[in-house]
């Protein structure tokens, strides 16, 4: 029998916020980069994979027929292969050097798949204090409290997230696409969590989000936090959410924010 999803965000809940508590109270004062990975500045630090191991124990310990995908490689199918049907999708640190730095705008993101479809999904934030939830078809809530976004703004009036690659020569080209976009929206702004990001657009403090090169783990939970508080979430040209585009806003101006990103090119390097 299937899990049951409210039960999966339960056990979400629990293993992101025991994550986070580590994050905070253990963080080291000199805390440094431990190595990198698609570039010299795509770093990751001890607490990242301290915190990933954390998150692995703590979800195969209270599930352990499920898998889990994890963006430090702590990828662990279970001991029966993952029979449950469940896979857990976990990035212990998305804004990574934002928590490098010691800015607030980092956050736990754990979300649960069921055969494929995300069902469940936890994105905690501890500098902060800001959990977000969401269950598939059960709606999104930001600290317990419903979340629904509007219409949507008009895209001269947009205030629209971002974020930019790790590889100098794709930010390059993302700059081109926000000298494009710059003249015809509120403003931007680039928080350096895809995961903050995506709740932001559920709770109405951003007016949309795109980015290009995410990570699945980055965008697996807030993704289902923004569709379920109502944004539209894909990618371009009816592609759904991925690597190569992640686009989330409401209703009215998911359209003319595709339209724009698409003449400007944006899902390509
Ligand atoms: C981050 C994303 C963010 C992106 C950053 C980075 P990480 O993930 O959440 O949207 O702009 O460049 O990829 O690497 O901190 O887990």
């Amino acid at each position: 029998m299937d899990a049951d999803p409210a039960e999966l965000l339960n056990v979400a809940y629990d293993a992101a916020l025991e994550a986070g508590r580590f994050l905070i109270e253990r963080r080291p004062r000199d805390l440094g980069v431990a190595r990198t990975k698609s570039s010299p500045t795509d770093v990751v630090t001890e607490m990242d994979t301290g915190a990933e191991r954390l998150l692995i124990e703590y979800l195969l310990g209270a599930r352990p027929g499920d898998a889990v995908l994890g963006e430090e490689g702590g990828d662990r199918v279970a001991a029966d292969g993952g029979a449950s049907g469940v896979r857990w999708v976990i990035d212990p640190i998305d804004g990574t050097v934002n928590y490098l730095y010691d800015l607030p705008a980092w956050a736990v993101s754990v979300a649960a798949e069921m055969r494929g479809t995300v069902v469940a999904g936890v994105v905690h934030a501890p500098a902060t204090g800001h959990t977000y939830t969401a269950v598939l078809g059960g709606g999104a809530q930001a600290d317990g409290h419903p979340l629904q976004v509007g219409a949507g703004a008009p895209i001269a009036e947009a205030l629209v997230a971002t974020g930019f690659g790790y590889a100098a020569g794709r930010r390059a080209r993302q700059a081109a696409v926000i000298a494009g976009l710059l003249g015809q929206v509120r403003d931007i702004r680039r928080v350096g969590s895809a995961a903050l990001d995506l709740c932001t657009v559920a709770t109405g403090q951003v007016d949309a989000y795109f980015e290009r090169g995410t990570n699945y783990w980055d965008h697996a939970a807030g993704g289902l936090v923004a569709s379920e508080a109502g944004a539209v979430v894909g990618g371009l040209r009816g592609a759904a959410a991925a690597t190569a585009m992640v686009l989330a806003a409401p209703p009215g101006l998911f359209g003319p924010l595709h339209d724009l990103l698409v003449d400007l090119r944006a899902d390509e390097d």
